[in-house]
């Protein structure tokens, strides 16, 4: 049985009103892929947050009164909110309280599959919960999981702070022997041209890779269905040959310690000699993916990296807009990564970029690590 969820946003006089609604629309997204039932989708437009609901206690109350008969599970808020305010919502309606961090952890934790991963999402859950450890109102503790509470994080909010961070302190040291053993690997792959395919999550990422790679790497219209790097080695024609790295997706507003925690994943991008930058071309919100993903760039020390913009997704957009958009990004190679549109011109650009990429480095370039 899917739980049922009411998602909750703020806005605040500053904040635009298409932001905030394509935020919630993301957050819709990612509660389905958590395999919850959204029955309600609610934006309240007030001058201040409020100290004790973050909202406004008469929404609250509003939300308790039109819920009274069908019962919802699971309250999510597109925002963070302190353990006060948590308790106190969950205490006034009667169901638990998420933020939009726990639910992409949740999200990362169904999604997680290699040990790696498992790891790194277990770091980020406890690392969330560490200065939250007041647990949640606890009328409302489940035996069986349920969104927010899956994953190797789970029932941990009972355990105290020591044990949580010896906990951390025991991942941390695992996830850096991981480190040194792909190190290992990078140095094995020293002499070849490494391309990392990055972007927002569902652009297309997965789907590009298995394409040009003729692989068959997990791809599902689901938010961050991967979270490990994949490698494929791909032939360019004219024998020239790249090492193609699909990874890890991006989101807007991405938790602090999600970045921390991927920290070994992301780098994977600060090791290629290029970036394929992925975006879909057909979101409404791709200025706003372009500026996210280029901000953890920054974050993560791999913007200054040579870059190809691939705009994915033209088969679901018309002639006439897409020609619009040509002229905005003049820069960019527009593909259909599910189609096989252009990702013959993509794998030739890609060989044009890499001759002069490899010149760069043979005149003594400083390795830009
Ligand atoms: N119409 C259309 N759909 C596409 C195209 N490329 C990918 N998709 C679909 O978009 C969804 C997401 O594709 P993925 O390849 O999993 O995206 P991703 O960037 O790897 O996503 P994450 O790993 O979740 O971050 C899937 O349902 C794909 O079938 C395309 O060119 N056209
Ligand atoms: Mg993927």
């Amino acid at each position: 049985m899917n739980e049922k969820a009411v998602l909750v946003g703020l806005k605040l006089p500053q904040d635009n009103f298409n932001d905030i609604q394509e935020s919630m629309l993301e957050l819709k997204r990612l509660a389905d892929t958590a395999g919850a039932e959204v029955v309600d989708i609610l934006i309240q437009a007030k001058s201040t947050i409020d100290g004790r609901f973050y909202i406004g206690k008469g929404k609250i109350e509003e939300i308790r009164e039109f819920y009274a008969d069908e019962k919802v599970d699971l309250v999510v808020f597109n925002h963070e909110l302190s353990p006060a305010q948590v308790r106190n919502i969950e205490k006034e309606l009667e169901c638990r309280v998420l933020t939009r961090t726990e639910l992409i952890l949740d999200v990362f934790a169904i999604h997680a599959r290699t040990r790696a991963a498992k790891m790194q999402v277990e770091l980020a859950q406890l690392k969330y919960q560490l200065p939250r450890l007041v647990g949640h109102y606890q009328n409302l503790s489940r035996t069986d999981g349920g969104i927010g509470l899956r994953g190797p994080g789970e029932q941990k909010l009972e355990v105290d702070r020591r044990i949580l961070r010896k906990k951390i302190h025991f991942i941390e040291t695992k996830l850096i022997e991981i480190e040194r053993e792909k190190d290992t690997q990078r140095k094995k792959r020293m002499g070849e041209f490494k391309v990392s395919i990055i972007g927002y999550t569902n652009s297309g990422k997965s789907t590009l890779l298995n394409k040009i790679s003729k692989s068959d790497v997990l791809a599902e219209d689901k938010l961050f269905s991967t979270l490990d790097t994949t490698t494929r080695r791909v032939w360019l024609g004219d024998g020239s040959i790249a090492l193609i790295s699909d990874t890890v997706g991006f989101i807007r507003d991405i938790p602090v310690g999600l970045i921390e925690s991927f920290k070994s994943t992301l780098a994977d991008a600060r090791y290629a000699d290029m970036l394929l930058h992925v975006a879909d071309v057909s979101d409404p919100a791709l200025a706003d993916h372009l500026r996210s993903v280029n901000q953890t760039l920054k974050e993560i020390g791999a913007d200054n990296k040579p870059a190809l913009l691939c705009l994915n997704k033209i088969d679901l957009l018309p002639r006439e807009i897409l020609l619009d958009i040509r002229l905005r990004y003049p820069g960019a190679i527009f593909i259909s990564a599910k189609e096989g549109q252009y990702t013959d011109d993509l794998k030739n650009k890609v060989k044009d970029m890499m001759k002069g990429i490899a010149v760069i480095k043979e005149q003594g370039e400083p390795e830009h690590e």
